[in-house]
């Protein structure tokens, strides 16, 4: 193609911005053929049996073989299934094919090697019959695994009820395209629209039902917008709509509701239930994946009788290649399912604490000057914030890794200002790479031979934002080795410490490619086809960046790399972003679901650009989304360049005064949030959380997306209307709740109709239990480091509370080496008690701290105490009214203890006299 064509596909390309979404871009089930094959299979069709069932090396293992040999069966061999059972009620279910000509693609660098120590040998099996000759596996206290042989069918059982919880082929859709031979006269070749995929090895694809028993319903499977909970796809009373795609694209104006997959894919879905709780599904495999949910009596003409005692939610899962590599979570909780998740995919990163503060981004700050102004203008108008990011237009003719040094000529020294403030600075680098022979990273790159291939064998070359370019083999360590190189301070030139990562258009982006993606068929290390590895591409560049960080710093500090692409496994490497959402208010709506769920998936780093990235939002959108994205966890405002700029300063007095406020409450949050990290690096409990995570068996929480937690102490409802006077609002569970700037408190389990003003979004403490707050305001979350403490203790019925307190370093490693502050403090019969939670023996270092409470604030209780003492220093102190927010004026006064003066570091007690 001459350069003058892609120019003009370019131009065409770019020039549709004008109009929204594009639909006929991208493929539906129907043009996608194994999607259409799989969806026209009827339940009973599977005719697979389960044939010389035995423990081998601790696994159960087993050959399924076709029942009745058809034309097209006869060239099947026996598939091969492998079941472990892992530590915490995990199962694993792989099934592959006998050698063929082609080694099918299991996804590499996803499952964290400690897993694997976590493999329980199977001793034995025992044979039941179960509607027919069964094999049953233990699978933990409680539950166990079982095979039944004809047809072939694996489920998961509650021991002691003899319930179901999850079940694989029940329906009898299980199929699997062995690889084969071409027959004569066959053509594999598949088009669309302008672009043709040769398919050298024919259909692959792997179908299968999966079903969740005592589910009211399911969630999880990002990345799209719509609603948290899932909407069935195919079935009585649903109009037939698309199933939930999974498959990572550059989607240009998403709208606001559709099944259809965004940016990244993470195969994971749970099911929560009343009676049963949470159990969770994971297939582990990056081909574009289709997720049918079924409405009740979709199957009713099957004749395929399941027990019809449990709800059940049945699903049908789809994907082009790959093979079944599937992980089974039994619960209950749904916390539980969060930890058996993170166990195979390993727990999100603990970020440094200025990522958990305040982010402002623009397509683009034009120059030195612009950014030295708006950083100026941040201190003027009082409003904290600790990152300034660089889009693609600061470098020099899109070649990452350099800069414009016309705009941009001093960029130390520009990050150098910036970290005096401590403050930092994000730059973007994507994956595409100037197909330039002067560009020394192309140079490299394509004499080492380290480009994904196109189907030819040559240098992949697809058109981006540079023109012409290639794209790194991220799937090869070595090649991601090689990349992470790239970030030395040696090798990136003009980056100092303080500077971190932004990886956008790792989908990959390929505007001149089939729905602006890379060809299936290109090839990447030991032939895998793009097809096979589409949607990881993404996380192993996105894992590449991360080392490169890490190299650095020489493994000092934590790297901070945000992405857009992302997989099943990306909560290891940094932060996500919901992509370029609209300024409208559907787009506020939505953004709490998709971060809801990215949060259920393992993804607790995410947000969602505030403001809106295209398009002008009214101030007072504008403010809501400030009020809304303080809780996000990850908070950072973003536009596209032909918006107007839309600083927090530029729309007037009031709305400056309403946009600092919603930062700083965020601000005064941090070491909360922080702490809400540190939970989220241990156990994998997002930072966001859904209602029914906290509130479990309260069904009127299931489907509720408006409102989330924010770890388990704070509710926060967006406003999603203009012109809002009244809003109504949940409040889940028998404890009371604490309007967080008023401190009024409300009855729980009610919906309230609450009146709102512009002032801020309903946000409520739940009683019993303690929030940390700092509340003096610096102009970044570094100079707030030595800063005192406040807790506000929110009571419960029973005049208790607890909450806790994580501390450390904010930046580095020694976190993993013991070197923090974890405290608990209870609150109980009058008295409140520091207690400690981090291990007072092992470990290298310490982190220590003189940083002290300077101020109680108790919520709840009983007036008329006049003094505390304070153990075990005998001190009084005395108890005022004070306010609940210092710096406002007008805040309402509860009980106080000014300046009890304990160190948080230190064991103390404070009893109410
Ligand atoms: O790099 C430019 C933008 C970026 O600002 C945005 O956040 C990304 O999601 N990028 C997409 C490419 C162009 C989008 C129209």
């Amino acid at each position: 193609m001459s350069n003058q064509t892609l120019r003009f596909i370019l131009l065409l390309l770019l020039s549709s911005s004008v109009f929204s979404w594009k639909k006929e871009e991208f493929r539906n089930c129907n043009q996608t053929p194994f999607c259409k094959r799989a969806r026209s299979r009827t339940p009973g069709s599977c005719s697979l049996t389960a044939t010389d069932v035995t423990i081998s090396d601790g696994d159960l293992t087993a050959n399924l073989i076709p029942k009745h040999t058809n034309e097209s069966e006869s060239e099947s061999k026996p598939l091969i299934l492998t079941l472990s059972v892992y530590q915490d009620g995990i199962l694993r279910l792989k099934i592959d094919e006998q050698h063929s000509s082609k080694t099918r693609f299991q996804v590499p660098d996803v499952v964290v090697s400690h897993f694997q120590e976590t493999k329980l040998y199977l001793q034995r099996l025992t044979n039941e019959d179960l509607n027919g000759p069964s094999s049953v596996v233990y699978l933990s206290d409680g539950y166990s695994a079982v095979i039944r042989h004809d047809p072939f069918e694996l489920f998961i059982r509650n021991d002691n009820s003899g319930d179901r919880v999850i079940s694989l082929n029940s329906h009898g859709l299980f199929d699997f395209e062995q690889l084969r031979e071409k027959n004569e006269g066959e053509n594999w070749e598949e088009n669309f629209r302008t672009h043709t995929d040769k398919r050298p090895y024919g259909p692959q694809s792997i179908s299968f039902d999966v079903s969740f028993y005592d589910a009211d319903f399911v969630y999880g499977i990002p990345e799209r917008a719509t609603s948290l909970a899932l909407k069935p796809t195919r079935g009585p009373n649903v109009d037939e709509s698309e199933p939930y795609r999974l498959f990572n694209l550059d989607v240009f104006e998403y709208i606001h509701d559709s099944p259809f997959g965004l940016y990244g894919s993470i195969p994971f879905m749970l099911s929560h239930g009343k009676v049963r709780g949470t159990s969770g599904f994971f297939w582990l495999n990056a081909a574009e994946m289709q997720i049918d949910v079924l409405a009740p009596g979709w199957d009713a003409e099957s004749g395929i009788s399941l027990p019809s005692s449990q709800n059940r939610i049945d699903t049908m899962w789809m994907s082009e290649a790959g093979v079944v590599d599937a992980f089974f979570f039994v619960g209950p909780n749904p916390k539980d399912v969060l930890r058996q998740y993170v166990a195979v995919t390993g727990a999100p990163a603990l970020p440094q604490m200025f990522a958990v503060a305040y982010h402002q981004c623009r397509w683009n700050y034009r120059d030195e000057e612009d950014v030295e102004n708006v950083d100026a203008k941040f201190d003027e108008f009082d409003i904290p914030y600790d990152v300034l990011w660089l889009d693609i237009e600061h470098t020099d003719g899109k070649r990452y890794f350099t800069w414009d040094r016309v705009l941009f000529p001093n960029p130390e020294e520009m990050q150098r200002k910036l970290a005096g403030k401590g403050r930092h600075m994000v730059t973007i680098v994507d994956p595409h790479i100037k197909r330039d022979d002067n560009f020394h990273l192309h140079k490299e790159a394509s004499e080492k031979g380290y480009y994904v291939k196109d189907s030819n064998g040559n240098d992949f070359d697809g058109w981006c934002w540079p023109g012409s370019s290639s794209y790194a083999d991220t799937l090869n360590p070595e090649i991601r080795s090689w990349w992470a190189d790239k970030f030395s301070y040696q090798s990136y030139v003009g980056s100092t410490p303080s500077l971190y990562i932004w990886n956008d258009m790792n989908e990959p982006s390929v505007f001149n490619g089939p729905e602006v993606t890379m060809p299936r068929d290109a090839l990447h290390y030991g032939g895998v086809e793009h097809r096979e590895v589409h949607n990881a591409y993404g996380y192993y560049f996105h894992m590449a960046t991360a080392e490169g960080l890490l190299k650095r710093g020489e493994g000092k500090d934590r790297p901070f790399v945000l992405s857009r692409a992302l997989f099943a496994g990306s909560q290891r490497y940094g932060a996500v972003w919901t992509g370029d959402n609209s300024a409208d208010w559907d787009h506020l709506r939505v953004s709490v679901p998709m971060v809801l769920t990215l949060g259920l998936t393992g993804m607790s780093f995410s947000g969602a650009d505030v403001g809106g990235f295209f398009g002008n939002p009214e101030p007072e959108l504008l403010v809501r989304w400030y009020q809304l994205g303080a809780y996000y966890p990850f908070f950072r405002a973003h536009a596209h360049h032909d918006t107007k700029r839309r600083e927090p300063w530029l729309f007037g007095e009031r709305k400056t005064e309403l946009i600092r406020d919603a930062i700083h409450v965020r601000y005064a949050l941090l070491p909360y949030f922080y702490t809400l990290f540190r939970e989220a690096n241990i156990t994998g409990a997002p930072v966001a959380r859904p209602l029914w995570m906290e509130f479990p068996s309260d069904e009127a929480t299931f489907s509720n997306d408006e409102a989330f937690m924010v770890g388990n102490s704070i509710l926060v409802q967006g406003i999603y209307t203009e012109r809002a006077k009244h809003a109504s609002v949940y409040l889940p569970g028998k404890q009371s709740w604490y309007d967080l700037r008023t401190g009024t408190v409300y009855k729980g389990g009610v919906t309230h109709k609450l009146e709102v003003t512009e002032e801020s979004i309903p946000a409520f403490q739940r009683g019993g239990t303690i929030l940390t707050r700092k509340d003096r305001f610096r102009r970044s979350s570094t100079q707030m480091t030595n800063d005192p403490f406040t807790l506000v203790i929110a009571l419960n019925s029973s005049q208790a509370a607890e909450g806790e307190l994580y501390i450390d370093d904010g930046s580095s490693f020694g976190f993993l080496e013991g070197a923090f502050i974890h405290r608990r403090f209870i609150f109980a019969n009058g008295k409140l008690t520091s207690v400690n939670l981090a291990p007072t023996s092992g470990g290298n270092v310490r982190h220590t701290s003189d940083v002290l409470i300077e101020r109680i604030i108790l919520l709840g209780h009983a007036p008329g105490s006049k003094n505390a003492l304070i153990e075990p220093s005998n001190q009084n102190v005395d108890i005022e009214l004070g306010p609940l927010w210092v710096q406002r004026a007008h805040s309402p006064a509860f009980m106080t203890i000014r300046k009890p003066n304990v160190r948080v570091a230190e064991d103390w007690t404070i009893k109410i006299l």
